[in-house]
C-alpha cells in the first residue's frame, strides 16, 4: 500500500474520566463495600463526533485489584464504567481501523476520584462529581492511500 507522500492528517479526540461519589446511605446493591465511587473513563470524539470510521478499538488496563483487568471495547462508546475506592493509572491502547495500517498507541490517565484542596469551608471531605479529561489529537503522518481516502471522506 502506498503512502500518501508529504501529508500528516490530523483527528481530534477526548480521553479522561468522570467520578461521582456514592451517596454514603443510597450505595448500589451489590457493590463491595470499600467502594466509595462510580467511575467512566473514556475516548471520544469532540462534541460527540463518532470517531469509529478510524478508530477500531480502545484496550483499557486497569489496576491488578479489578477482576478482568485488561478490558477490550470494540465499538464505541470507547469507555469503562466500574466502582472502586482508590486511584490509579490507567494504561489506554488505541487501535485503528486495519485499512490504516498503523501500529496502537498508548496513552496513560491518572483517574482522579478526589478534587483536588480544600473547598471555602475549609479542610473537609468533599463529596462531588470529579472529571479530567485532556483534548488529544492523533497525527497519522503519511497515511496509506486506502486510509487516507477514509479520513479525508474521499
Ligand atoms: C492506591 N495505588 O493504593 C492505588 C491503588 C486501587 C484501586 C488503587 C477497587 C478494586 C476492586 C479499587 O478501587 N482499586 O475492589 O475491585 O490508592
Amino acid at each position: 500500500n502506498k503512502r500518501v507522500r508529504g501529508v500528516s492528517v490530523f483527528r481530534p479526540f477526548v480521553f479522561g474520566s468522570i467520578a461521582h461519589p456514592f451517596d454514603p446511605d443510597n450505595k448500589p446493591p451489590n457493590c463491595p463495600p470499600d467502594h466509595t465511587h462510580r467511575w467512566e473513563i473514556f475516548v471520544k470524539g469532540i462534541n460527540g463526533e463518532d470517531i469509529s470510521y478510524w478508530l477500531k478499538k480502545v484496550q483499557f488496563k486497569l489496576h491488578e485489584t479489578y477482576a478482568h483487568n485488561v478490558r477490550s471495547i470494540e465499538q464505541p462508546p470507547f469507555e469503562v464504567s466500574e466502582t472502586g475506592w482508590g486511584e490509579f493509572e490507567i494504561q489506554i491502547k488505541l487501535y485503528f481501523v486495519p485499512e490504516s495500517n498503523e501500529k496502537p498507541q498508548t496513552l496513560w490517565h491518572s483517574l482522579k476520584l478526589h478534587p483536588y484542596g480544600p473547598d471555602a469551608e475549609g479542610m473537609k471531605e468533599r463529596r462531588e462529581t470529579v472529571i479530567s479529561q485532556n483534548y488529544e489529537e492523533i497525527i497519522f503522518n503519511e497515511p496509506v492511500e486506502p486510509f487516507y481516502e477514509i479520513l479525508t471522506g474521499g
